[in-house]
């Protein structure tokens, strides 16, 4: 009888989930971004804004939303977590923070949560007029993460391979000496001798935290910068292959067929899980670009964010989706991109912010649309930290940036080039102060 019972509800459940998901009451938001992008920032935010849906003081803010304005969408809040087993989103703790004295950023993120939204809507269905409730599922992850998600379709040589490329590009700024030295010393073919491995996993590790200092998206496996439960776990003890020619790949017992092994338990229990988790079920999509930290980062960085964006977008199933594909192969229909902390430029540069933007993704945009999805564009600042005015006296006659603090003074944060080029990033000037204004 339980069991019964417990097939019928499981079938029963199933279809539930089913017709939630084909009558649009139900849409996973994947917010991807890489660290320190504004994933935390932006997600917070919205839960703020849904929250406050039916007050006038969220109105302004909503101008643009269409639903919202013609009055569809009746009220908003967070709703029952859908999964229990993941963490939830710290939104009470974030906000505290934001809303402290003195106010203070949420913390960085060093695990997956997870926060559903619930919108009260208006029924237009000719068969009934009664509200829906609009589930939205939301998840928020270390970017550090996100780079690991390039990992999933590779196999061992294949990611050594991919580090030996982007060594390439960067060595020279980043250096990898130490590591490969290390490396070099290993033999491949020998069984494993764990102490010279785990000098050259750590040479490894400070490399990558090296490179994430210099604002480097490459950063894989990210776990080794940021481990989460996984710290000093074995599974994280590996390396990229750099070293001298193996001869003998293919048999076991050896340093080699080690490393292999680790490598494809991390592939398979960690990256894995951490894409079901997060990414394989979304319905929508926005893209965080940190465009300004890339410019100021200079022309390296700003090729690997460019780089690293196009070989991100190809984990995601993109095209337009209906209701067969939503329930057994969901695919993104709709991405949104968008340059975020916007507020740190003058509002005359937002303009310019866009296009860069555009130029920026040309490549991930073109991917998104060959596969038959949608995308849009959008500058936006999730929380705005400063002020804009126009400041007019001997020197300057122009907009220019105000915070809450006033030791900050005005300031012109420079402008933004309108697309990328080497000879563009000087254009991105030194921040102009202009004291007791
Ligand atoms: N001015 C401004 N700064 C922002 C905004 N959003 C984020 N920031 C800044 O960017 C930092 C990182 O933002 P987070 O939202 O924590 O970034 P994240 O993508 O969650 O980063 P990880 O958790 O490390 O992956 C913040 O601490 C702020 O300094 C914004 O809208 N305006
Ligand atoms: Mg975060």
């Amino acid at each position: 009888m339980s069991l019964f019972d417990d097939a019928f509800k499981n079938i029963k459940d199933t279809v539930d989930y089913g017709l939630r998901l084909i009558s649009d009451e139900e849409i996973r938001l994947g917010v991807t971004g890489l660290s320190r992008g504004g994933k935390s920032a932006f997600i917070t935010s919205l839960v703020n804004l849904v929250s406050k849906f039916g007050d006038s003081e969220v109105s302004p803010y909503l101008s643009r939303f269409k639903a919202y304005t013609r009055g569809d969408i009746i009220y908003g809040g967070i709703a029952r977590p859908r999964d229990l087993s993941i963490g939830s989103f710290p939104y009470n703790e974030a906000i505290s923070s934001l809303y402290g004295e003195p106010a203070v950023w949420p913390k960085a993120t060093d695990n997956v949560s997870e926060i559903r939204l619930a919108l009260k809507v208006k029924n237009k269905s000719w068969y009934s007029s009664k509200p829906y409730d609009l589930y939205l599922d939301i998840w928020d992850y270390p970017g550090e993460w996100l780079m690991d998600l390039m990992l999933l379709e590779k196999n061992y040589e294949e990611f050594s391979n991919t580090v030996k490329e982007h060594l390439n590009r960067i060595g020279t700024v980043a250096s990898a000496k130490n590591w490969i030295e290390a490396v070099n010393q290993l033999d491949p073919d020998a069984p494993l001798n764990e102490i010279a491995l785990s000098k050259a996993v750590s040479l490894y590790k400070e490399w990558l935290i090296n490179c994430k200092q210099q604002g480097f998206a490459f950063i894989v496996p990210g776990r080794f910068v940021l481990p989460g439960n996984l710290l000093g776990a074995p599974i994280l003890e590996f390396i990229p292959w750099l070293g001298k020619e193996v001869q003998n790949p293919n048999s076991n017992n050896t340093l080699y067929a080690e490393l292999r092994a680790r490598y494809e338990a991390y592939r398979k229990q960690v990256v894995q899980k951490f894409y079901e988790d997060c990414f394989s079920k979304l319905d929508r999509q926005i893209v965080l670009i940190d465009c300004l930290r890339a410019l100021k980062g200079g022309r390296e960085n700003f090729f690997d964010v460019n780089a690293t964006l196009d070989i991100l977008m190809n984990n995601f199933n993109y095209g337009s989706s209906n209701f067969l594909t939503r329930l057994f192969a969901p695919k993104i229909d709709k991405v949104m991109f968008a340059a975020t902390k916007a507020d740190l430029v003058t509002n005359d540069n937002h303009q310019n912010l866009r296009m860069l933007l555009t130029s920026l993704v040309n490549q991930a945009q073109s991917r998104v649309l060959g596969e038959g999805g949608h995308t849009e564009f959008a500058v936006i600042s999730s929380i705005r930290a400063t002020q804009c005015k126009h400041l007019k006296n001997k020197n300057f006659d122009g907009q220019v940036l105000l915070t809450d603090y006033e030791d900050d003074g005005a300031f012109f944060p420079g402008t933004v080039p309108q697309r990328w080029s080497p000879e563009n990033m000087e254009f991105f000037s030194e921040t102009v102060l202009f004291k007791g204004c």
